[in-house]
């Protein structure tokens, strides 16, 4: 089975969040994903998605850059060459273009959608098959305002739709963010999970008071405290406290999870198909991951439907630990699919059909892309 790629176009899609997302470092209003469409000789297509947080806030890569190295690097890199299956696909990226991995994500995710397609095989059987065809999901609580977040729980667990929630904290002074965390964790009760997410705030110290209160509290699992860089901290921190960390700016790709791992890391990684270069290299990661003892959750850069499902296929061929956080679309106004994916009972459904198993709706397409 050989694909061979004619052309690869792509598009900035701007999407309105349901309600401002605050995190560390950004206050999200809208998301900019950035779809690529591949299109084979014979005419058969496959859909992929990069997308990250806050322009640049979040990560070296920004929609408009992802955009650019897509268009003016990896395209033509591609178009043209026909390709047996992954690997050389991503050989050929990854020694022509340094980096840049949340653009191959699109890529790889592309190339999967449209083998997929031509093999009528869902992209979880590509990947090594689906344990099952439902996750679990989390949402987080992140509008800013304790009062209102406390109100958006108690009415998602009363739908059922979710029964685990993050809060964003890091914003503010370490005394605010504890009150508004065990407020919440009050509120909601002792039977849901509540975890957090500093996204890189706190410097060592703040971190090693921070996490002590929060095990008080009974939060179960402290994401990303300290800097991407300050690997000591993560690692001493995760050998000092019972409250499990989950590393996620700190560890991309397989090479970066091997290295903590070594170097003494216990407790979690979260897994994003952004960070990695795709849904096949985050897969690399959870190897490495299972082989050192560390525990899996599914993460996310907060992706449409599209970058969503890419990584539904890869976290369904895993056993998550902790789940995953897959509820992207949800916090999106509208999306360019025709079928949006089904949440309830705090589970994500996996749709049918081959490929990632979804269409494109080009009016929403049209409409949504910026012009
Ligand atoms: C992050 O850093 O984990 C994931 C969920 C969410 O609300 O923000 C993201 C980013
Ligand atoms: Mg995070």
């Amino acid at each position: 089975m050989e694909l061979s790629i004619e052309r690869i176009e792509s598009w900035l899609v701007d999407i309105p969040t349901i309600r401002p997302h605050r995190l560390s470092m950004a206050t999200m209003g809208c998301q900019t994903l950035t779809l690529v469409r591949l299109t084979c000789a014979d005419g058969l297509t496959g859909w992929g998605e990069a997308t990250t947080i806050g322009g640049l806030s979040y990560g070296p890569e920004s929609p408009e850059g992802i955009k650019s190295a897509i268009d003016a690097y990896l395209a033509p890199l591609l178009s043209g060459k026909s390709f047996n299956g992954l690997a050389p696909l991503t050989a050929l990226m990854n020694a022509h273009v340094k980096g840049n991995t949340f653009a191959k994500s699109a890529l790889e995710t592309a190339f999967l959608d449209a083998q997929g397609k031509r093999l009528g095989l869902p992209v979880s059987s590509l990947l090594g098959g689906a344990l099952s065809d439902t996750l679990p999901v989390l949402w987080t609580l992140a509008s800013g305002d304790t009062q209102k977040d406390i109100a958006e729980g108690q009415k998602l667990l009363a739908e059922g739709r979710h029964n685990a929630f993050k809060l964003k904290i890091g914003a503010r002074p370490l005394a605010d963010d504890l009150r508004h965390t065990q407020a919440i964790k009050r509120a909601l009760g002792p039977d849901v999970s509540i975890r957090v997410d500093v996204n890189q705030a706190w410097d060592a110290g703040t971190a090693v008071r921070g996490m002590a209160a929060l095990q008080e509290i009974g939060i179960d699992l402290v994401e990303q405290p300290v800097a991407l860089w300050d690997r000591a901290a993560l690692i001493q921190l995760s050998r000092r406290f019972t409250l499990p960390i989950l590393a996620d700016e700190a560890v991309a790709d397989a090479h970066d999870g091997y290295a903590l791992a070594a170097s003494g890391f216990t407790g979690a990684y979260a897994l994003k198909i952004a960070k990695a270069g795709g849904p096949a290299q985050a897969l690399k990661l959870a190897q490495v991951a299972q082989a050192a003892g560390v525990a899996l959750y599914g993460g996310t850069m907060l992706e449409g439907t599209l970058g969503t499902l890419a990584s539904l296929h890869a976290w369904s061929t895993l056993k998550l630990d902790w789940g995953s956080e897959m509820f992207g679309p949800l916090l999106l106004k509208d999306d360019v699919v025709a079928t949006p994916l089904a949440f309830a009972n705090g589970q994500v459904r996996l749709p049918p059909g081959p490929g990632l198993g979804v269409e494109i709706d080009e009016d929403k397409l049209r409409f949504y892309q910026r012009k």
